[in-house]
């Protein structure tokens, strides 16, 4: 009886001491998790909808961006050529879409600023001939 009383003695005491060992080494540990920057995360997530319709020759956004933000454009190809996507403004230096083929549709996540962006369908003269908007934000 006695022995036993003693066992659990020396149990409790070896429990206790690997509790404090988990303790102190889970402070540390978490220490040093807690420096990663929580915006670094946001950068890659995908953006408000933008419902972009392309066509001869016209580019339509619904709804249109009018705050500072992440954006995932969708572009429906509802011409009979193939047409794009290219935006360029405050922060953003150019990006692209993939050209999309007529009835399909593709996506371009971009962060948006305040300031004035332009975008425009780069296949051959689709620009000049329409395919060209100015975007201000902000
Ligand atoms: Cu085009």
């Amino acid at each position: 009886m006695g022995r036993t009383a003693r066992d659990r003695a020396v149990m409790v005491g070896v429990v206790a001491a690997l509790l404090t060992l988990a303790a102190c080494g889970g402070t540390s540990g978490g220490g040093g998790s807690a420096a990663a920057p929580s915006t670094s995360a946001k950068a890659t997530a995908t953006g408000q909808p933008v419902s972009v319709v392309e066509k001869e020759f016209s580019i339509t956004l619904t709804p249109k961006p009018v705050q500072a933000g992440t954006y995932t454009f969708t572009i429906h190809n509802m011409g009979t050529f193939p047409h794009n996507l290219n935006i360029k403004g405050p922060g953003v230096a150019q990006q692209s879409s993939a050209t999309v083929s007529p009835g399909q549709a593709g996506d371009l996540t971009v962060t948006l600023q305040q300031g004035s962006y332009e975008l425009w369908c780069s296949v051959d003269s689709h620009k000049d001939r329409g395919m060209d908007l100015t975007l201000k934000v902000g």
